[in-house]
């Protein structure tokens, strides 16, 4: 019972390797959505490795391309899908480009949905600039989901999370202060846990109060690139199923009523499916990273240069193998 999903995706494009649209385009395609890929720029690999080449977009540019979108009638998306953009005036534009869609969108009511992975750093530092902070924050009010990570989380609340109360104010501030309905923070590490992390959901009540559920997963002792960004499309396409579901059950809003319980919400229903592929795919990884240092461990004299020895030792996060793990 999947519908048609025609999804706008804006984020970043990379020649080699897995993140930004890369990894996004390639898992919503597999699933069976139409992407629409909107680049905001094109580098030669993640910025996880020690040299990059590549452009960024302007703002005039991102904007432009929508434009042509519109002129043609091709904006007739479902979904927006949202992740990095290198500066405050970029990420400016593309709120300005989801607001324009769900007034659109609003006219067959419920039938747009925004998937904001607000995309500023991780484990207390920043990767863009400081300026694009506030703008996020101002564009909150008109997402459905936001996906921020443990750090993003609390640069948008402004609150430090160091346990589970301050992790559920955080939430809690986040839903009431900016109206949105559906939250994931996509990896939470407690001081309590080293084992384990946590993926921590809530979807609102219609009082704007969180409805706060808590998946724990095994942590993979090792760095990956693009897992956020294969978070989110994962995410697009299991939460379309399992509103779908809720909908043929009963209700027909995606918010859900009131009385269903944390547990039960589609949000927290999608995010096990999610977490799920993630962990499939993760572990295949590792397991790969693992035997190829393995391997070279064995030729350490012969070819103490080799170019996969150098890449392999320059590169801080593992390229995730999502197409080894296709069919
Ligand atoms: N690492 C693992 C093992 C995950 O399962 C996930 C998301 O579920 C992430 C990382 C996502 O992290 P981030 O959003 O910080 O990229
Ligand atoms: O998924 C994060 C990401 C997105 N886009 C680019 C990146 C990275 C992470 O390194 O380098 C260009």
């Amino acid at each position: 019972v999947v519908p048609e999903t025609r999804v706008l995706a804006i984020a970043s494009h990379v020649v080699y390797g897995y993140v930004g649209n890369t990894m996004a385009a390639l898992v919503m395609q597999t699933l069976g959505c139409d992407v629409a890929a909107l680049n905001t720029v094109q580098f030669s690999n993640h910025t996880g490795y020690k040299q990059f080449k590549g452009t960024k977009a302007s703002a005039q540019e991102i904007r432009d391309l929508y434009d042509g979108l519109k002129q043609s009638y091709l904006t007739d998306f479902n979904v927006l899908l949202t992740g990095y953009a290198p500066g405050a005036e970029a990420v400016d534009a593309i709120g300005s480009i989801a607001r324009d869609l769900k007034l659109k969108g609003s006219m067959k009511a419920g039938s747009f949905f925004w998937i904001l992975d607000p995309v500023m750093g991780d484990q207390g530092k920043l990767y863009v600039n400081e300026d694009v902070v506030p703008v996020y924050r101002n564009m909150l009010r008109d997402a459905d989901l936001i996906l921020p990570n443990q750090f993003e989380a609390e640069l948008l609340s402004e609150t430090k999370i160091t346990s589970l109360s301050t992790l559920k104010a955080a939430i809690t501030k986040l839903h009431s202060t900016h109206r949105i309905p559906h939250i994931i923070i996509t990896s939470v590490h407690l001081p309590s846990t080293s084992t384990e992390m946590s993926i921590i959901g809530s979807t609102a009540t219609s009082s704007f109060s969180p409805r706060i559920f808590k998946i724990d997963v095994p942590a993979i002792d090792c760095f990956f690139s693009g897992t956020g960004d294969m978070f989110a499309a994962l995410t697009v396409v299991r939460l379309r199923e399992a509103i779908t579901q809720a909908n043929l059950n009963n209700t027909k809003s995606w918010v859900s009523p009131d009385e269903v319980e944390a547990v039960d919400l589609p949000l927290a229903k999608a995010a096990e499916k999610v977490l799920g592929s993630m962990h499939t795919v993760l572990s295949k990884t590792k397991e790969a990273r693992d035997r190829e240092l393995e391997a070279m461990s064995g030729r350490m004299e012969q070819e103490k240069d080799s170019e996969k020895r150098v890449r392999l030792r320059q590169t801080k996060a593992a390229e995730v193998r999502v197409v080894r793990c296709l069919g």
